[in-house]
């Protein structure tokens, strides 16, 4: 992948990457429309990283199938899909990782420990190997795409990070790959986390700027919700992901809720 990166690159082409962990769905078909508009070549990775699951998370469980993937990617008009696997990715001593410090704390984060340093080691992996000039990341998930935007800077990396707007379902449910474990009851008492944010929009519309009462509300529409397990609720500075006692400038509002035993993340930007 590296050479042929090379030599594309010193064709003068405009490489772009949509880095996912496969299964994919709309969310990741939008990432690749945004980015195809922009680069002459376009790469797709799919690689489940085991750097940035926590021992007691689902990386045996979580959904694969290259197959699907693959007739995805052909019908989206992506050039190459870079699929490798982990013992190529990692050697079996590997020291060398990662780690954001600031942004990293917070949110999913704190509830994840070391998952942001196997995501910031795996992307700069992927930078050095599909050498993009630019790649595409899902606003879904607002934590991981600020601490990338921050290695960029903070690495000088040469490669431009474009955001990607969140894709829903129908319903309003965030898309995501993990929506595949939920069953039917579960995926309507998902609905509790888009239902949450909707709730915060409109007490935002009517004045209220107070987030100790924005967030009671939604913690008691979520704990309504019998299957539902609140991991957390935070209201935090659009850039520096500092928490906010009130909604002022641009704030996003982010949590993270247990349905039954799929973890589901979700977030808006709230703006006065
Ligand atoms: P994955 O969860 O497969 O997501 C790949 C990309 O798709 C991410 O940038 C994510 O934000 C975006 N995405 C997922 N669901 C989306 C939705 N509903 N709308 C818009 N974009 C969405 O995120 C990862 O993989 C990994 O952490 C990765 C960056 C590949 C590193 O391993």
């Amino acid at each position: 992948m590296q050479h042929r990166a090379m030599a594309l690159k010193r064709k003068g082409q405009v490489v772009g990457v949509v880095p996912t962990m496969g299964f994919l769905h709309e969310g990741h078909l939008s990432l690749m429309r945004i980015a195809r508009q922009r680069c002459d070549v376009l790469v797709i990775s799919i690689f489940v990283n085991p750097a940035q699951f926590g021992a007691n998370e689902d990386l045996e469980a979580y959904p694969r199938d290259f197959e699907r993937d693959e007739r995805l990617c052909r019908q989206a008009g992506v050039d190459l899909v870079f699929y490798p696997d982990p013992a190529s990715m990692y050697a079996a001593d590997a020291s060398v990782w990662v780690d954001e410090e600031s942004l990293s704390g917070v949110l999913c984060g704190a509830s994840r420990p070391g998952h942001f340093r196997g995501v910031c080691t795996v992307v700069a992996k992927l930078f050095n190997i599909v050498q993009p000039d630019l790649a595409v990341f899902g606003e879904k998930d607002a934590q991981q795409l600020r601490i990338i935007e921050r290695m960029v800077r903070d690495l000088n990396f040469p490669v431009t990070i474009v955001r990607g707007p969140i894709v829903r379902e129908t319903d309003g449910l965030a898309m995501s790959s993990r929506n595949r474990y939920l069953s039917v009851s579960q995926r309507k008492d998902a609905l509790c986390l888009q239902n949450a944010l909707a709730q915060a929009r409109v007490l935002v519309q009517e004045g209220e700027r107070d987030v100790s009462v924005i967030s009671e509300v939604m913690r008691s529409g979520i704990e309504a919700v019998p299957d539902a397990q609140i991991d957390y609720i935070e209201f935090v500075d659009d850039d520096t992901l500092a928490p906010m006692e009130r909604i002022e400038g641009r704030v996003v509002a982010a949590l993270a809720v247990r349905i039954g035993a799929t973890r589901l993340i979700d977030n808006a930007l709230l703006e006065v």
